[in-house]
């Protein structure tokens, strides 16, 4: 860029919105509001004019689906119409240009990106320019995925800019250069709590590029459902997917409503890793084939939502016949590398058994020629070489008492569940340090930060949203506000983590015991998803709280446009 303003760039990088000092030629804000926040960026003095008619040229033939889709996504946000042609650039004036150049030595000398990429592809495939000035905006990128990602960045820009839709967007001028940090950037989806048909998912998954989130981790199955049909064993669904679950959605996809899920999500760029999770969760399983036996043994009840007490038998050879079965159904329906098997809070199931048993799932995952993930409980298996592992239990919201944070409550849990719990999470606090020793690839989703069923601590900004507020997220769970789940840095988040060595990614989660439709899932997903993915993507000097709700509050304008529900947050001025 050949003028840059210091104001303007100090003004984009804290994600300030411009007004019309910082153009010679043109009136109106120009907001620079790209979340994840890019890896460079800079804002210069003109603006270029986004117009009906504005043509997204690409240079080559892989790139027309893309140039199609976001010529859509463009006119729905502007109102203006906007069309893809297949043109070279020279031919493009005025107009947004799409093009691959796998010898851009820019893009090539940009640092790498740490962890594990869930379809073994390569996350230099993810870097993007983004160049707007008065005339052109052109995304240049290595590959068809940089250009997806660029264009993302681009959508967001005409969203924060667009006052009225159908008139004239006025963009900033700006070079931007941007690579992700992380390679494995991702929500998991529990869909066995609330099922959601394979269209709300498929809308789950434009959020996710939205926010240039790259996996969908599916929850598939859990006490309440089964949700994914294996051909060999039809009652997994018949019975175990419809389970009444207190009036809330069941049911279950089918093999070719997966297929289009994940179809679906590989059109924007993200792999879907499904969960089997074993050997506890299991109670749908039991439903469906009473007479598996039961590995777990309790003496007691265990009264809390979402779980149970009941575990596959590792010594059960039809037990392990089902697990092979459904592993190798799942294996050939999932072109992406990864199965995930569960293998979380297993109570009443003696150590002896679950490390027998998760070691012997594993082997059958690698035996159909698929990696393994597992909950941070599988560290305490005979991991090896290449696994991952996903560390989910934080200790900062480890309160026993139900719905406070502050201990000042008495628990209201029955003194046996307490203690059940305590054990399990003495436990919990040595799973990142065992997982470490057999050097297994982390996945950092702790609880405090990115579990998204966490309840919003602030009021929303819109009264009529009390109601919801009150009713979602779990309230075993103390209350969070948003900045607060958005005050973490993947590097230093423990001091035994070697972000290279040891950081398979990022990944936030969306638990459903309290989601009774696709609405309230909409609600707890929005805004923090977009924290979520900021904190994969961007490095941790370009996240701020203060800066990064400034390019937030814009975003309600896409939500509105998608009609997506969101939580107003008060902490947030929204656009
Ligand atoms: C823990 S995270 C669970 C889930 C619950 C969730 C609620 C994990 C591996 N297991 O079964 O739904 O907490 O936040």
């Amino acid at each position: 860029m050949k003028s840059i303003s210091f104001i303007c760039s100090l003004a984009a990088v804290c994600g300030i919105t411009l007004f019309s000092s910082c153009s010679e030629t043109e009136t109106g804000p120009r907001h620079f509001n790209i979340i994840p926040a890019p890896a460079q960026s800079n804002i210069g003095e003109n603006a270029f004019a986004l117009k009906n008619n504005c043509v997204i040229a690409y240079s080559d033939e892989s790139l027309k689906s893309i140039a199609e889709k976001f010529a859509e996504y463009i006119s729905k946000q502007s109102g203006l119409k906007i069309t893809a042609a297949d043109k070279a650039q020279k031919e493009c004036k005025n107009g947004i240009f799409l093009n691959i150049n796998p010898a851009n030595s820019e893009l090539a000398s940009m640092p790498a990106a740490f962890g594990v990429s869930a379809d073994d592809g390569n996350p230099a495939d993810e870097r993007y320019t983004l160049n707007i000035d008065k005339n052109n905006i052109t995304i240049e990128a290595m590959a068809a995925e940089g250009i997806f990602r660029g264009a993302t960045s681009l959508l967001q820009l005409v969203a924060g800019n667009s006052l009225e839709t159908g008139s004239t967007v006025y963009l900033p001028a700006l070079d931007i250069a941007d690579n992700p940090r992380f390679a494995w950037r991702g929500l998991s989806l529990d869909v066995s709590r609330c099922f959601f048909t394979a269209d709300e998912v498929k809308e789950v998954i434009d959020m996710l590029a939205l926010y240039k989130m790259n996996v969908l981790h599916l929850h598939l199955t859990d006490n309440e459902g089964w949700r994914i049909e294996i051909k060999s064993h039809q009652k997994l669904t018949e019975i175990g997917g419809n389970i009444e679950n207190n009036g809330k959605p069941v049911g279950f996809f089918t093999q070719d409503d997966y297929r289009e899920i994940v179809n679906y999500a590989a059109e924007r760029f993200i792999t879907v890793v499904p969960e089997i999770d074993l050997p506890g969760h299991t109670k749908a399983i039991f439903a469906a084939y009473p007479e598996l036996k039961n590995a777990a043994k309790m003496k007691f009840k265990l009264n809390m939502s979402g779980q149970a007490i009941g575990a596959l038998d590792v010594d059960d050879p039809k037990a392990m016949q089902l697990v092979s079965d459904v592993v190798k159904e799942i294996s050939a329906m999932t072109p992406g590398n990864y199965i995930h098997i569960g293998g979380d809070e297993t109570w009443g199931l003696s150590d002896d058994k679950y490390v027998r048993f998760v070691d012997a799932t594993r082997k059958i995952v690698k035996e159909n020629g698929k990696k393994v993930v597992g909950w941070q409980e599988s560290a305490r298996t005979n991991l090896e070489e290449g696994d991952v592992m996903q560390y989910w239990v934080h200790y900062k919201n480890m309160s026993l008492s139900s719905g406070d944070s502050t201990k000042k409550k008495k628990s209201t849990m029955p003194e046996e569940i307490q203690k059940m719990m305590k054990e399990a999470f003495m436990k919990n606090a040595k799973d990142m340090d065992l997982g470490l020793e057999k050097n297994a690839r982390i996945i950092l989703s702790p609880s405090s930060y990115v579990y998204l069923d966490f309840p919003y601590k602030e009021a929303s900004a819109d009264s009529t949203q009390s109601e919801e507020q009150k009713r979602l997220g779990l309230q075993g769970y103390p209350k969070q506000t948003i900045a607060e789940m958005y005050d973490w840095n993947p590097d230093k988040f423990n001091d035994k983590l070697n972000t290279e060595k040891n950081i398979a990614g990022v990944e936030g989660a969306i638990w459903c015991e309290t989601v009774t439709n696709f609405s309230d899932l909409q609600f707890l997903l929005m805004p923090r998803l977009a924290g979520v993915a900021e904190k994969g993507w961007s490095a941790a000097e370009n996240t701020n709280w203060e800066e990064y709700k400034s390019r937030l509050s814009s975003h309600s304008l896409l939500w509105e446009n998608m009609e997506w529900n969101y939580f107003k947050s008060s902490l947030v001025d929204w656009k």
